[in-house]
């Protein structure tokens, strides 16, 4: 997979995609990064990507040349289509399915806006889909892109090892995870449940599943009710 990113700051990107998984992925060949500053794109002397808006008010807004630009020329770089992403409160907000989805292109390019909003015509000419991370306001779409793109890189084949995939599953399943514990066993007077030390599978996988459901119950109503979906004895 080629994931391109434009942004005012590509100097954000260094520690995450160098670091943990998204740094082995690339080591392995799975993924390669690929940074562009939106700014080299100015064409007037101040370097300006960004304006007042009509109609007046606060902020700035991205202008549609310099991006334009940016994104044309990033795409040129490979034959390969890409799957254009902006982010934005206004998006789609992201969840693991949309990760396992996205996670079968081969090719990513992210647009992560700073401080300011998008000229509309961004969203109109370059049809990005837009997704959110969630909602509440960031000073940029940068954290957001690497949210986003530590979710997918993750999926790719070969990323992770067995056991972490696996567990990955629980997750789409719909349910939160079980409580998990190690030594000691008496930590000052909290003690680890009796059935993860009995020794019988059975009994521990059944407590594990039935924890899983308080918790997403009691925590995650929402979660719940796409899990259980009107189910009567749950
Ligand atoms: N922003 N999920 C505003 C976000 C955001 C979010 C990114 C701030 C885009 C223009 N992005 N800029 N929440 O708050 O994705």
């Amino acid at each position: 997979m080629r994931i391109d990113i434009l942004t005012l700051f590509p100097e954000m990107f260094a520690p995450i995609l160098g670091t943990s998984i998204p740094k082995r992925a690339a080591e392995k060949g799975l993924v390669s990064y690929h940074l562009t500053n939106v700014r080299d794109f100015a064409d007037d002397a101040h370097k300006s990507v960004d304006d007042r808006p009509f109609g007046g008010g606060p902020g700035m807004v991205m202008m549609c040349p310099t991006l334009y630009d940016a994104v044309e020329f990033a795409e040129r770089q490979d034959p390969r289509p890409a799957r254009r992403i902006l982010l934005s409160p206004q998006g789609r907000v992201f969840d693991q399915s949309m990760a396992v989805e996205l996670s079968k292109n081969q090719r990513l390019l992210f647009i992560a806006g700073h401080y300011e909003g998008f000229d509309e015509r961004i969203i109109e000419g370059l049809k990005p889909l837009e997704l959110s991370i969630g909602d509440y306001v960031l000073s940029g779409g940068e954290l957001a892109t690497m949210v986003v793109v530590d979710a997918i890189v993750r999926l790719l084949p070969g990323v992770l090892g067995h056991e972490q995939g696996a567990a990955d599953e629980s997750f789409a399943e719909g349910l939160l995870e079980f409580p998990q514990y190690t030594r000691p066993r008496d930590f000052r007077g909290m003690m680890v449940p009796d059935v993860l030390l009995s020794g019988n599978h059975a009994d521990i996988a059944k407590w594990r599943l039935e924890q899983r459901k308080y918790r997403t119950r009691d925590r995650r109503p929402d979660l719940w009710q796409k899990y259980a979906g009107g189910m009567e004895d749950v």
